[in-house]
């Protein structure tokens, strides 16, 4: 770690679909809110750079939106600072297929490359694109040229993981998909934690080969998306170190889907949620499941719903392969992960700023992590 991170503030944002203008806007906000400039901006994967709307390639329900992407290849807009982000298992896979080793999309939106390592802005960052699947692990990834093989670009193999294998350690690392094991509700307990968070309705979520770079490489904090829910927790080694990870919600709204951290003398000293610059952590502070935002907090009202219309903007990653996932659990034919997670009603109201919405820089962090829900969701149900 270079002498950047002497003062430094990491923001990384969740799937962003496409959307990219909104999430310039939150991380500008984000900026007024802490009084500086980004000094790393990251992104998770699935931030579907299509140029035109109605690509063939977007999910059916995109391409009603505009492609955002095209204002920032012929440069209407651009990012203010340069975007990192990593592959998810929705891309244009035909553009990334020319560059596995990285590369500009358009001014500022670098795509780190499908696997590897670097020092960005003073961090030594690490990644891993994509989902596991297992058909596909071992198999050789074949130019995108078919629609199976732009699906198939979207699953990491284990000979691109073992280009990790020289790589010690990291001060960040970015998986798309969650790695295993983190959504128990177990280890939570264990921590004297109770609360219902939305991660625990799906304990599969993950992979194994990104549970296994967390164990062995030991960073000090792990970024994914994916699965759309938001979620903090920690992967504690025998060592004594720990990870600290922070799972991030699609770009539909800020309070799960960005997530900062302010580092002062080589560590982080702050982390929050959204935009609001409001801190729910601080060093010295445990990282855990009580970090979590509201957005993934388990609602009181039932989840399963027969009837409720599908809205594309909460809908989580699936491959649209059922007209019901909407209210069914299911997983995919080929990966591992929950590409449909049970719906979940949207949180509406004052209840979705977010955790530090009465606390600045953690003053009050400890109480309203422990009793959000008594204090925040009076109006909820
Ligand atoms: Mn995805």
């Amino acid at each position: 770690m270079s002498e950047a991170t002497k003062s430094a503030l990491v923001v990384v944002v969740g799937d962003i679909h496409g959307r990219f203008h909104r999430v310039r806007e939150w991380i500008a906000a984000l900026e007024s809110a802490r009084g500086r400039s980004a000094t790393l901006v990251l992104a998770v994967g699935d931030i579907e750079a299509f140029l035109t709307a109605d690509d063939h390639r977007r999910k059916a329900a995109k391409r009603a939106m505009p492609a955002e992407f095209a204002d920032y290849v012929s440069g209407r807009c651009a990012f203010e600072r340069p975007l990192h982000f990593i592959g998810g298992n929705n891309e244009d896979f035909e553009a990334l297929h020319s560059m596995p080793e990285g590369g500009l999309v358009a001014p500022n939106m670098h795509f780190l490359g499908r696997v590897g390592a670097q020092s960005i802005s003073g961090f030594d960052v690490a990644w891993l694109s994509g989902i596991y699947a297992p058909r596909y692990v071992d198999k050789p990834l074949l130019p995108p040229t078919t629609p199976d093989a732009c699906r198939q670009a979207g699953y990491f193999r284990h000979d691109e993981v073992r280009a990790l294998d020289a790589v010690s350690t990291a001060d960040i690392v970015l998986t798309h998909e969650w790695p295993r094991g983190l959504a128990s509700r177990a280890p939570a307990t264990s921590r004297g934690i109770h609360k219902d968070f939305r991660a625990f309705h799906t304990p599969w979520i993950g992979n194994q080969v990104a549970r296994s770079l967390v164990e062995r490489m030991r960073p000090r904090w792990l970024f994914c998306g994916h699965s759309h829910v938001p979620f903090a927790t920690v992967v504690r080694h025998a060592d004594g170190t720990e990870t600290r990870i922070a799972c991030l919600d699609q770009a539909s709204r800020p309070d799960g889907a960005v997530f900062w951290t302010e580092w002062r003398d080589g560590r982080a000293v702050l982390a929050g949620w959204g935009t609001s610059g409001d801190a729910c952590w601080r060093d010295g502070q445990p990282w855990d499941e009580r970090r979590t935002p509201h957005a993934g907090v388990a609602p009181k009202a039932p989840l399963h719903r027969a009837g409720t219309p599908a809205e594309p903007m909460t809908r989580p990653d699936a491959h649209h392969r059922s007209p019901n996932v909407h209210h069914r659990v299911k997983r995919d034919a080929d990966a591992s992960g929950p590409h449909s997670t049970k719906r979940v009603p949207p949180i509406t109201g004052t209840h979705a700023t977010g955790v530090a919405q009465s606390s600045r820089d953690v003053q009050r962090s400890e109480e309203v992590a422990v009793e959000p829900e008594r204090k925040a969701a009076g109006g909820e149900r």
